[in-house]
């Protein structure tokens, strides 16, 4: 077991949807701790920054649509084995393929507003944890 941070968002849909305080209550009940936190509101040019991944893709122009149509939560989360742990808490991508009490499951509509975002793996969380939160914003 490995002492962790990743990264994570409370997308546009989960937001406005005002379920922002059931997704950091999950993560709190779930054992970690929220390390960095804010409210904001992506741009395209900072959605390309993050998504350097993907822009390009066939889904690309439709993820950027939704994650600028709103504000978004992001946040930095600790725990042992914390990537995996914020990933098992969300569910499947796709809130269909999603299981039976994960976040995406009881507020995803679809594989684009699947509601959170999580990194995928350690590269990732370094990456995206330092795009989003400087030093002196993770406690
Ligand atoms: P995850 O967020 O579970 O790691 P990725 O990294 O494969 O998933 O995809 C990044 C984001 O892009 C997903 N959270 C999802 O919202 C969106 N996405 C992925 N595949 C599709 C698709 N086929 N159509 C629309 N959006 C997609």
């Amino acid at each position: 077991m490995a002492l962790e941070r990743t990264f994570a968002i409370v997308k546009p849909d989960a937001v406005k949807a005002g379920h922002t305080g059931e997704i950091l209550s999950a993560i709190e009940q779930g054992g970690m701790k929220i390390v960095g936190l804010k409210l904001t509101r992506l741009t395209p040019a900072i959605c390309q920054g993050f998504y350097h991944e993907h822009v390009g893709k066939g889904f690309y122009q439709e993820l950027e649509n939704f994650m600028v149509e709103g504000p978004v939560v992001l946040m930095v989360l600790e725990g042992e084995n914390a990537i995996l742990r914020w990933r098992d808490l969300m569910g499947a991508t796709n809130p269909a393929n999603a299981a039976e009490g994960t976040l995406r499951k009881r507020f995803g509509a679809s594989i684009g507003r699947n509601a959170t975002h999580g990194s995928d793996k350690p590269e990732s969380a370094k990456f995206e944890v330092s795009y989003f939160f400087n030093a002196f914003e993770q406690m």
